[in-house]
């Protein structure tokens, strides 16, 4: 058995009004709590600093560029780093990033229980749009303010498996989990702002929401024989309804513990890595059973298309 323990840490909502040192307070007590029962692995939500951004339609580089970590650890989330440092937890934090060229990135890292940064990665399936549209309920201008990732999926050894990150959109997509899956992937992190109703389809609602948010992460997990944990970012911000759902899903595709509010909250689960062998050496042994040269158009052609009538 080789047992990592990890804390799915569940953030309520973050008002616009929120600083960054008050959230980062937050997280502190999560990790110390995941510490408190045994977890040297925390995973904290996407974009974990602040309310969740996007939703606001905004033109001035400026006023932009100050949702933005200029640098990770910073003088804001330094202390964040020093306890898990001290208590030797490694942690998945996601955050925007501003690089020194002035690009933008909706990025996640890894660090390991030295805390010391082992993986980064730059979400990649950026969802929304560039421009303000008055045809939604809401805003969701991603598009408009981030880069599309450029590191792939990497994956690192580290904390005693091999671990991979995604962000929020990401888990809806079965490329993401496959290209982790082919490097041997045993943990897949990824943190989620998931507004409860759909901006262009009033009658979708959080149940039909969940719903596929669930299968996503139970698909993925079991197609890859991978361990999930999907922490979400919850609650009411500034009026608008983000779904908590925080999952921890084992290799096999069930899932071993979720959320129950839209708060801070903790999940912790002792997940033995030894359980993604199974899967991996049999059902899907990708070695004996894909096979590539029936798989061409995943990577030659983005859009469907159908056959002439
Ligand atoms: N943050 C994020 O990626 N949210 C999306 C909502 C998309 S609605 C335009 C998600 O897939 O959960």
């Amino acid at each position: 058995m080789r047992k990592l323990v990890i804390g799915c840490a569940q953030l309520g909502p973050i008002q616009k009004s929120e600083p960054r040192e008050m959230v980062v307070t937050r997280l502190m007590a999560l990790l110390e709590k995941a510490h408190g029962q045994g977890a040297t692995l925390v995973v904290f939500p996407e974009l974990a600093l602040t309310t969740f951004f996007p939703r606001w339609y905004m033109e001035g580089d400026a006023e932009v560029d100050a949702w933005f970590e200029r640098e990770m650890p910073n003088a804001v989330t330094r202390p964040l780093f020093d306890r898990a440092r001290e208590l030797g937890v490694g942690m998945y934090l996601g955050y925007a990033e501003l690089t020194p060229e002035g690009r933008r990135f909706n990025t996640s890292i890894l660090t390991n229980t030295a805390g010391e940064i082992v993986l980064k990665y730059r979400k990649v399936h950026l969802p929304g749009h560039v421009e303000f549209d008055p045809d939604r309920a809401f805003q969701h201008l991603e598009k408009r303010y981030f880069e599309p990732g450029d590191l792939g999926f990497p994956v690192a050894r580290a904390l005693g498996g091999v671990m991979g990150m995604c962000i929020c959109n990401d888990r809806r997509w079965p490329e993401t989990y496959r290209v982790m899956g082919l490097q041997g992937v045993e943990v897949v992190m990824l943190g989620f702002n998931t507004p409860s109703v759909n901006s262009q389809k009033a009658s979708e609602g959080p149940e039909a929401r969940l719903f596929h948010h669930r299968l996503s992460c139970q698909s993925g997990a079991y197609q890859n024989s991978t361990w999930v944990i999907a922490a979400a970012k919850a609650g009411v911000e500034d009026g608008h309804p983000l779904f908590a759902g925080s999952l921890i899903v084992d290799p096999d595709g069930q899932i071993v513990a979720e959320s129950e509010t839209e708060e801070d909250e903790l999940l912790v689960h002792a997940c033995d890595l030894d359980r993604c062998a199974f899967g991996k050496d049999t059902i899907f042994d990708f070695a004996r059973h894909r096979r590539v040269e029936h798989y061409g158009l995943i990577t030659q052609r983005a859009g469907a298309e159908a056959p002439p009538e």
